[in-house]
């Protein structure tokens, strides 16, 4: 068949526009990855692969063994059985067993062969250091933010211990423990030396909550303070958790000019016996984001929503408040179909002013097979946005694609959160 010209540039477009999405580095804001220098808390590897708890969810669709049962088996047992039932007795054609076989492939490895005892050695054969720099390169990310707890009982003793920080991981303090469980945090606080006190909480306390968040932002370098929110979620309230967000945590992301990230939507143990696989989804009332954003105009917000029904409300809200600054596709919506239909709506209705992705990666690997698959929809929306400029007589040059595809991936963000 014959191309016309007209085609022929708008494959070239097509073309320059994924060269420069493929290549170029990305910011990954939230992720659950560590430090090296957390030693066993950064997960990487086959048998770290198949026991995502995205591949959990899905191997008991089709498992009839109790859930006490497969938790009792040692972690290369239940690989097996998700190996044996999600890649072998079934194609693997989710999403997230699909990202299994991408990372594999991009590590080159043959996945055709199906050797599960052939990619266990070698990935015995791999060593740690080496190996965040493969994956970091093969993804295409220039940095990670990690997710940092002070209430984890692993990973504070290492902050307090104090350690050589890995420059291409960046901190966020994590703070559900603080905000969602009130009633046992209020007491370590206390045994931590913050003067705290349980029940209806004085002025002084929530100044000791300040304290506390200002001392672990200190400690951990914070680049901002991040929570998620249950989907039935409301401010203003009268509850504990919106007194902390008011009288404690918007006050300190005021002073340190942090941005508070809030993940909106989530139904925490929907089936418990899941455990981290149990979690569901919820559509939010994102008239707490308007109030929140127009209630504190000195505050920053990053937001992602899970509930796809949530999305296009967070881009009209994005449009109305210079504070917010939408980021990812959510989990649940990190699904291609979803990728595609949030980032169109997103370059739609805003322009290039969010984030469209981050990888939520809790295995070191799967940073390679989330940005993969993201960075080729990201290609093809954006190519279809520029080739929509070129048929008014718009010709957009090289270098404003490049400056484009940079604010996506991190300059975007990081000018959010400097401002
Ligand atoms: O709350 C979160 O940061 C979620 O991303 C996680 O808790 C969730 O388990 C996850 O891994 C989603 O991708
Ligand atoms: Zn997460």
């Amino acid at each position: 068949m014959e191309t016309t010209l007209a085609e022929a540039s708008r494959n070239s477009l097509a073309r320059q526009v994924e060269d420069i999405v493929l290549s170029a580095p990305v910011t990954d804001i939230h992720t659950h990855l560590y430090d090296p220098a957390f030693k066993e808390l950064l997960l990487w590897g086959i048998d770290e692969l198949l026991v995502y708890h995205y591949l959990v969810a899905e191997v008991f669709r089709y498992l009839d063994m109790p859930y006490d049962k497969f938790w009792s088996l040692p972690k290369t047992r239940q690989a097996d059985l998700i190996w044996e039932q999600l890649f072998l007795q079934h194609s693997p054609v989710s999403e997230a067993c699909r990202g299994v076989l991408t990372t594999l492939n991009a590590l080159g490895l043959d996945v055709k062969k199906r050797d599960l005892p052939a990619l266990r050695k070698w990935f015995a054969s791999q060593s740690v250091d080496n190996y965040i720099t493969r994956c970091m390169e093969l993804a295409g990310v220039r940095k990670i933010f990690m997710t940092n707890s002070p209430f984890d009982d692993l990973e504070r003793p290492v902050w307090e211990k104090g350690f050589r920080r890995d420059d291409r991981f960046a901190a966020a303090l994590r703070i559900d423990q603080l905000l969602l469980a009130w009633p046992d945090t209020a007491p370590r606080l206390a045994r931590w030396g913050y003067k705290v006190e349980f029940g209806v909480p004085p002025r002084k306390t929530f100044d000791e909550v300040r304290r506390f968040l200002a001392d672990w932002s200190k400690r951990i370098g914070a680049h901002y303070v991040m929570v998620s929110l249950p989907a039935d979620f409301q401010f203003p309230a009268k509850t504990i958790t919106t007194q902390l967000i008011e009288k404690a945590v918007l006050p300190h992301c005021r002073d340190h000019g942090l941005p508070f990230a809030l993940m909106l939507g989530v139904k925490r143990a929907t089936n418990p016996q899941l455990r981290l696989a149990g979690d569901g989804v919820g559509s939010s009332n994102l008239a707490v984001l308007q109030n929140l954003c127009a209630g504190f105009p000195e505050n920053k917000f990053l937001t992602t929503v899970l509930a796809r029904e949530n999305q296009h409300e967070l881009c009209v809200l994005t449009r109305k408040f210079r504070n917010l600054h939408p980021f990812g596709c959510w989990w649940f919506t990190n699904v291609p179909y979803l990728i595609d239909e949030i980032t169109r709506l997103r370059l739609e209705l805003l322009g290039l002013s969010f984030t469209p992705q981050h990888s939520d990666a809790r295995v070191l690997d799967q940073i390679i097979y989330k940005w993969q698959h993201s960075r080729r929809i990201i290609a093809q929306a954006l190519a279809d946005k520029y080739s929509a400029l070129v048929q008014t007589g718009w010709q957009p040059s090289r270098a404003e694609i490049e400056r484009d595809v940079k604010d996506l991936f991190g300059a975007a963000f990081e000018r959010f959160c400097q401002h």
